[in-house]
């Protein structure tokens, strides 16, 4: 009688404690849900690039204000001009079309998010990868001060800056894969490809701290 009293009660301690793993692992799943991520990720860069706050992203605040913070952060006026006409460009071949409208001035988040399935399956199309690794090459060359094909934590907490976003050990060393101090162009563009269509948080703080 004790004895089995005994089993009952180790039992329940063991199913109890099972039960709280899989609450745990429940948690955890739910928190890292594909479309939570991914539309958090796409909240979080909207709402920093949309420097008015009327939840909108136009035209101006994606082409005129990124380009001369690149100006400013540079020091080069050159370098806004490439960003601005790339900008331009990103505008009217990849917004435009994606969010199928032809006179796209502005958009907001949802925009995004609500587009999302058709938006994965684009950046994954063979002839919009040259796009997706332009995005981010473009960006790592205006950066890469010194021009050695390498990103060390100064020049990418100024690519941070472009976004208005903080700097830290902790986002550098997530970029930095191979953790050789740097981030190399593979690095930068496999963490953008991660952003724009992975589900989980690898990648997510490309432009800075989403969570
Ligand atoms: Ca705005
Ligand atoms: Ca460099
Ligand atoms: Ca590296």
């Amino acid at each position: 009688m004790f004895c089995s009293l005994l089993i009952t009660v180790f039992a329940g301690m063991l199913t109890g404690g099972v039960a709280s793993t899989l609450v745990i692992r429940d948690k955890k799943v739910q928190e890292e849900t594909p479309s939570d991520i991914w539309a958090a990720k796409w909240r979080y860069v909207i709402d920093i690039l949309d420097i008015n706050g009327d939840g909108k992203l136009d035209k101006n605040e994606y082409i005129n204000m990124m380009a001369a913070r690149v100006g400013a952060i540079t020091k080069s006026a050159e370098k806004e001009e490439i960003m601005r006409a790339y900008l331009q460009a990103v505008w009217d071949k990849w917004w435009k079309e994606v969010l199928n409208n032809e006179n796209l001035v502005s958009f907001t988040a949802n925009d995004v998010i609500k587009n999302k399935a058709e938006m994965i399956s684009k950046f994954v199309e063979v002839h919009h990868l040259d796009i997706e690794d332009k995005w981010a090459l473009t960006f790592f060359e205006l950066v890469d001060e010194n021009e050695d094909d390498a990103l060390v934590a100064k020049e990418y907490a100024n690519f941070l800056k472009i976004f208005h976003a903080k700097f830290s050990a902790e986002i550098f060393s997530e970029m930095d894969f191979d953790k050789s101090g740097d981030i190399s162009r593979a690095e930068m563009v496999i963490n953008h490809l991660l952003f724009n269509t992975g589900d989980t948080m690898k990648g997510a703080n490309f432009y800075g701290k989403v969570i």
